[in-house]
């Protein structure tokens, strides 16, 4: 059973201020699974709600596809997402230019119907993630992949049903939504989701978990962020020491600055375990919660995962700590390839079938990684969400008064990269701009900054020198 349906009753997920018992959001959702039973694929409005968590688990109760659609993306992304990936249903409430049938989904709706479970092949979840250009493209995740990373990172972390898991993270993206939600649904912990990822609502969850004994045991809290949240817990003093009771906090999605480690081990008495992963691999390297902490390292390859290093033109590169290598990984917890983009799946994998992640890694003799950035310039990670350089310059050229347009990632203290765009154009004005992409895109896809030049440096090709733009330090 992927959800883990032997968990034992009680309390499932509470979002905000609204809970459903495991009983309730089996019978939920088991009313959701019957009505789309058959579709090729449903699209869930992925807004922080229990309307999403029962949307997502009808689908995969009905062994439906569920396409999680970012509940801040503008009108052009929503469109290519929903007709992309071929969703039947529009799942959650209306959305602007979603012009499929939409089916309301009711949390508090019983249903007694059983379904049988579906096969480990059969794709669970295709989830659209960003490249370096073009629009983004839909992952398929098979069940056996998310149970295998699952299953993998419970034992890693040593995840049982005593531990209360709270996030606050997006429940459209693989952090939030595979190993926050349906991670928490398969090992049996209650979730208890704050909304937003705000330092107060950490707090108050870890207050909250001491309320939820079970059977006269003490629950344990294991707390999941991206940088950028552990960031700001560390800054607001008082929510951290209200996580000097948790179990273990876990950090990924981005790199996890030093000092933000530090702090929190400061700050809490915890120093934190990071994971490393992608959206088609899933999660494959974790630090284990029984090892001996080592910042700024990842961890080793989780069960069923192996990693390697490879140089520019396919060498090996030594496992000594030290030399640097695209990091490639193979296993359990892969993707099946990108939706209808053959080519670009192919593209993603070696001639021997390993999975090229992009990012540059080094590994050391006992299997432990770090990663030290991405290949190219133009992936940006902007408070743990992955956003394509080119994604964003395509839509800022649909501007009106926008000629020529540059996007980097600029390092920055509280979401590790910033968008900065670089603009040619007449009469340009800057807020109407992010305001421009905000609405087309995603919200956390906008510029931060826009910065208006005369002209964009460009190579004997007219390719723009991206390295070469004022106040880039990458
Ligand atoms: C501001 N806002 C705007 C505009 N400007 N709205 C429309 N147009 C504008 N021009 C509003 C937003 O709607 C929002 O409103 C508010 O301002 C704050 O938005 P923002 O500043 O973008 O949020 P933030 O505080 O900077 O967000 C930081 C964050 C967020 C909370 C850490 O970045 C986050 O949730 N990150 C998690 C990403 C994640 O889960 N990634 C996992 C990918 P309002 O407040 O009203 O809504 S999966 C992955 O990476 C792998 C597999 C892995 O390893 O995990
Ligand atoms: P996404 O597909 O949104 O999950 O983004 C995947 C990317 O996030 C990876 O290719 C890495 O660049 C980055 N990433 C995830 N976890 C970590 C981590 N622990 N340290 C550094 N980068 C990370």
């Amino acid at each position: 059973m992927l959800l883990g349906a032997g968990a034992e009753p009680g309390l499932a997920v509470r979002v905000g201020d609204e809970e459903l018992d495991r009983e309730a959001l089996w019978s939920a959702a088991a009313a959701v699974a019957g009505r789309i039973a058959g579709a090729d694929a449903v699209a869930v409005h992925g807004e922080a709600s229990l309307r999403t968590v029962v949307a997502v688990v009808g689908g995969l109760l009905a062994g439906v596809p569920v396409v999680p659609v970012p509940a801040d993306s503008g009108c052009a992304e929503r469109r290519h997402i929903v007709r992309d990936s071929g969703a039947a249903l529009w799942l959650g409430r209306p959305q602007e230019g979603v012009d499929l049938p939409v089916l309301p989904v009711d949390p508090s709706e019983r249903s007694c119907r059983s379904l049988p479970e579906p096969a480990p092949e059969t794709t669970a979840l295709i989830m659209y993630t960003s490249g370096t250009t073009g629009p983004p493209k839909g992952v398929v995740l098979s069940r056996r992949a998310v149970a295998a990373d699952l299953d993998a990172l419970a034992d890693a972390w040593s995840w049982t049903g005593d531990d209360v898991l709270v996030h606050g993270l997006p429940l459209f993206h693989v952090h939030g939504l595979v190993l926050g939600l349906l991670g928490a649904l398969r090992v049996g912990s209650p979730l208890l989701h704050t909304v937003r990822p705000a330092p107060a609502a950490y707090a108050a969850a870890a207050r909250a978990i001491e309320g939820l004994d079970r059977r006269g045991r003490h629950r344990s809290g294991l707390f999941f962020g991206v940088p950028t949240v552990w960031s700001r817990i560390v800054r607001d003093g008082s929510a951290a020491r209200d996580l000097a009771g948790a179990r273990l906090l876990v950090s990924g999605s981005a790199a996890l600055p030093d000092p933000v480690a530090e702090g929190l081990r400061a700050a809490t008495g915890h120093a934190p375990v990071e994971r490393y992963g992608m959206t088609e691999s899933l999660i494959t390297l974790a630090a284990r919660a029984d090892a001996p902490r080592r910042t700024g390292w990842v961890g080793t390859a989780l069960a069923g995962v192996e990693s390697r290093l490879r140089g520019e033109h396919g060498e090996p590169v030594a496992s000594d700590g030290e030399s640097i290598g695209e990091l490639q990984v193979r296993g359990a917890t892969l993707f099946d390839g990108y939706l209808g983009l053959p080519q670009a799946t192919a593209a993603a994998w070696t001639g021997d079938g390993w999975f090229r992640t992009g990012d540059a890694a080094v590994r050391d003799e006992r299997g432990w990684h770090r990663v030290v950035g991405r290949m190219s310039v133009d992936m940006i990670k902007s408070g743990g969400y992955r956003i394509g350089a080119g994604e964003v310059e395509a839509v800022l050229l649909g501007h009106p008064a926008v000629h020529e347009a540059a996007v980097v990632g600029e390092p920055d203290d509280d979401l590790g990269q910033r968008i900065v765009a670089y603009l040619v154009g007449d009469g340009i004005d800057p807020a109407a701009v992010v305001d421009f992409v905000a609405a087309r895109l995603s919200v956390h896809k906008r510029p931060r900054e826009v910065r208006l030049v005369g002209s964009l440096p460009r190579n004997a090709m007219g390719k723009v020198q991206k390295k070469l733009l004022d106040g880039t330090r990458r």
